[in-house]
């Protein structure tokens, strides 16, 4: 089928945003100009890592990053995404602050703004200082206050610049595969830990908020993980309860209505959820100006029937703790993280969250995908990624047509990068990244993107 750029365009409102995003373990390499974060300690221990992938170099961004911005500039981006690597600016998670550490956020942000390129930070994208967690990272009861006084560091230096704030990225992902399951760091494997985390993740990012109000920051939000979960009447209560941890467990709280009763009732032989204070629920609940929704594959769930199916990144029982017994089944088109491709179901997660979360401007901040790409005679013609794009950003423009108050749309990712446990086996770059010589080189989907961007009339 013809994948038109000029669909897509027609249908882009004047003020609709568009922006690439990155985050910063992912990309910038140079790990000896930094604290050292949970993500090198995990990277450390063979066979957490798939590939054996390490921190460096990554994009060498922290030296490529004029030459990032060329890439920016030449998609014709509105905005670009990025996050602060705790580590970078402040080695050991309290106290003492690096000077080139924020000296680099410092230059990049100007840059970006010298580009009329509007600066979207991300203050905490999984890169906890090793000296936090140490501590108990997000499951210490003094970690909201440590976040707050690394959130006043950047507002205090970059509040007069950036254009919008989101206090984390996905942290479903922190708490539920770094903490209950072992598949991210710092690989807990505790159920318990995981949903006391994701406590601690909550009030860490109200009290975020209002860190960031007190220095007039501009859109101040947070960026989650969140999506549609599909399964037939047998699995009914799985469906409500991984919907439950991924969804509502989140926006519940951020909305005033508190932890989900359901999800406490059915985790009660887990946790006692002592840990919750009801004068924190109303910080929590600390109003925001903006949401962001990473959307990549829905959920689809049966009865456990242990078929071999593939490998599903990140879809594992064990980041759902207290779930009843299930299998994840998803079908049609897989992308390489084994994620089912339907963007019908994208449509369907933004306008539920619009309904859980009303009244609240909403960004998608990610979405993307992982096809094998193939160099020939220099040129990667990434028809799958071009194919998802169309279909995602069509199916988000259809939930705002649907009334959803959708504002953007940011491609993950801009380059190719550590897909985390997955290492470089996993690219979602609309560049691609050849790692030993760092040459940058636009897959088709580059220029679909680009092409997007300059066909906008409106
Ligand atoms: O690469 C990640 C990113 O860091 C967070 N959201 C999902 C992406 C793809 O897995």
């Amino acid at each position: 089928m013809e994948r038109s750029a000029l669909d897509i365009a027609s249908r882009l409102p004047k003020e609709f945003t568009f922006g690439a995003a990155t985050a910063s373990w992912q990309i910038e390499g140079d790990s000896a100009g930094r604290g050292s974060s949970i993500w090198d300690d995990f990277a450390s221990v063979p066979g957490n890592i798939i590939d054996g992938t390490t921190a460096d170099p990554a994009c060498d961004h922290i030296n490529k990053w004029q030459g990032d911005l060329d890439l920016l500039s030449w998609l014709g981006v509105d905005s670009y995404r990025f996050s602060v690597s705790w580590p970078r600016v402040q080695p050991d998670g309290e106290g003492k602050l690096s000077q080139s550490g924020l000296d680099f956020y410092d230059k990049l942000i100007d840059e970006l703004l010298a580009r009329k390129i509007k600066p979207a930070l991300t203050i905490y994208h999984w890169d906890l200082p090793s000296t936090l967690q140490a501590k108990g990272g997000w499951t210490w009861e003094g970690i909201s206050d440590a976040f707050a006084n690394y959130t006043e560091v950047l507002a205090s230096r970059f509040s007069d610049r950036v254009e919008r704030w989101a206090t984390f990225n996905e942290p479903w992902c922190s708490a539920f595969l770094g903490y209950a399951a072992k598949i991210h760091a710092p690989g807990a494997g505790n159920p318990a830990q995981g949903l006391e985390a994701a406590y601690r993740l909550l009030l860490a990012h109200g009290r975020s908020i209002d860190v960031l109000r007190s220095h007039n920051a501009k859109n101040a939000g947070i960026v989650l993980n969140l999506t549609t979960v599909h399964g037939d009447g047998e699995v009914a209560e799985a469906v409500e309860h991984l919907d439950g941890i991924q969804n509502r467990l989140w926006l519940d709280p951020i909305a005033g209505r508190g932890i989900p009763k359901d999800i406490v009732a059915r985790t009660s032989q887990i946790t006692d959820w002592s840990f919750v204070k009801e004068s924190e629920l109303s910080e929590i609940a600390t109003p925001i100006d903006w949401l962001g929704i990473n959307y990549y594959t829905p959920m689809r769930v049966a009865k456990p029937r242990n078929t071999q199916g593939g490998h599903i990144v990140g879809q594992s029982p064990d980041a759902y703790p207290g779930c009843p017994p299930i299998e994840f089944t998803p079908r049609g088109k897989l992308t390489e993280m084994g994620w089912e491709v339907d963007a019908a179901s994208f449509t369907q997660t933004l306008l539920t969250t619009a309904e859980r979360l009303p009244n609240i401007p909403i960004y998608v901040t990610e979405n993307g995908g992982a096809f094998p790409d193939h160099i020939v005679e220099g040129k990667i013609n990434d028809l799958d990624r071009i194919d998802y794009f169309y279909q995602h950003i069509n199916a988000a423009l259809d939930a705002k047509d649907q009334g959803v108050d959708l504002r953007g749309h940011f491609a993950w990712s801009l380059l190719d990068n550590i897909e985390w446990a997955e290492g470089w086996t996993k690219r979602f770059g609309i560049f691609h990244v050849d790692v030993p010589t760092q040459v940058r080189t636009p897959k088709a989907s580059a220029h679909f993107i680009r092409e997007i961007l300059a066909a906008r009339t409106r």
